[in-house]
């Protein structure tokens, strides 16, 4: 799989006559994105747009393999909803959807379910993780995650798909399972990839830089959110745990350093050599100042334009049906197509 992938959407004049499709998810857990979903995905979703044909999706249906408060889930779910769409997914330009509201996305994970190894699934990281951590919920929807996420992106003949690096299994899984039924069955699904950045394509924590930044995470301290107030995101960042030297170097064993600079590079655009060059002979205390604020103004806007939206519940009412409309119209294709070949019986 082609891990840097950035270049795989071709510049403007050498676009080719149909644009790749590109898909993504992600689960409304909490209200919420972290700074590692953001850097990590959902910040490329909306830079696509223009060279491809993208759909994204929230996925509710995903987020209850873990026991969740339904009145909780419901208000992540448009929480995450209008999040997606302030950093930067135009429902003009992409499908924006929430996966519960589009059937066909359960109906074809039943059946790659059938096409999907005990041993396959018995080997995902994230299904090891999450047991460990759930051990008193260890369900069948947890094992068989990756086989709805294959649903997902599969129905929609998707290309590239931009996720961080931990979903990088998961797709390896989503690739199999497409090769499987095209051999089987003949040509049925375009193999996907994935789509991971260069930079940022794992952010850890900031407690604990050898963990990645997650949503989950108990220490408050950890993790930066994407609606963190200004103030809030500077003094967490003087608060990551770094190192003992004081050197701002990217450099093997200094995790925490490491993570601040590929954080700094994100956002600001510099490379790790420009920024060792601004902060030699400074200290760290001045260098976490200056990521703090740099990640603050890159959110700025993002936490403004959420705001905005979640005042205009229609608006995202009326986005997120004609989202879910264009996604049946699209998948049902696939749908369809596989239906016809495994040898269901045709309704009509
Ligand atoms: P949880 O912590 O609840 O398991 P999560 O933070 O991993 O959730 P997901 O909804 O599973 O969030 O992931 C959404 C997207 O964000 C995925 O593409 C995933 O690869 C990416 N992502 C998650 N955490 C990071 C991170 N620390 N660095 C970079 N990308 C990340
Ligand atoms: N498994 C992903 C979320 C996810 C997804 C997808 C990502 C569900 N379906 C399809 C890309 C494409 C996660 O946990 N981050």
């Amino acid at each position: 799989m082609n891990e840097s992938t950035q270049a795989a959407v071709p510049a403007a004049e050498e676009k080719p006559a149909k644009k790749p499709i590109v898909f993504s998810g992600i689960q409304p857990t909490s209200g919420s994105f972290t700074l590692g979903n953001y850097l990590g995905a959902v910040k490329n979703w909306g830079k696509l747009q223009d060279d491809c044909n993208c759909a994204y999706c929230i996925v509710n249906q995903h987020a209850i393999t873990v026991r969740q408060n339904p009145q909780e889930l419901k208000k992540n779910t448009l929480s995450a909803y209008a999040l997606m769409l302030a950093c930067g997914v135009d429902p003009d330009k992409s499908i924006a959807f929430i996966q519960s509201h589009v059937k066909t996305h359960a109906e074809l994970a039943w059946v790659l379910n059938c096409y999907t190894q005990f041993g396959e699934l018995s080997r995902m990281t994230q299904f090891k993780d999450k047991s460990a951590k759930h051990a008193d919920n260890i369900n069948a929807g947890l094992f068989t995650y990756p086989s709805l996420m294959a649903a997902d992106i599969l129905l929609y003949q998707t290309n590239l798909v931009p996720v961080g690096n931990d979903q990088k299994q998961h797709l390896e899984l989503a690739r199999d399972i497409a090769l499987r039924f095209n051999g089987l069955y003949g040509n049925t699904f375009t193999v996907p990839e994935a789509y991971i950045p260069q930079t940022a394509a794992r952010i850890m924590s900031l407690a604990d830089p050898s963990k990645k930044m997650s949503k989950s995470d108990e220490n408050t301290n950890a993790t930066v959110f994407v609606l963190d107030p200004p103030e809030t995101i500077v003094k967490k960042f003087k608060r990551a745990i770094t190192d003992s030297e004081a050197e701002v170097v990217y450099r093997e064993g200094k995790d925490g350093i490491n993570n601040l600079i590929s954080i700094y590079s994100a956002v600001t655009g510099l490379t790790a050599e420009q920024i060792q060059q601004d902060f030699a002979g400074k200290g760290y205390g001045d260098f976490k100042q200056a990521v703090g604020e740099a990640v603050a103004e890159e959110l700025r806007p993002v936490r403004e334009k959420y705001e905005q939206l979640m005042k205009d519940k229609a608006y995202l009412e009326e986005c997120y049906r004609g989202g879910a409309d264009k996604a049946l119209h699209f998948s049902q294709r696939t749908l369809d197509k596989v239906y016809k070949k495994i040898g269901f019986l045709p309704y009509k």
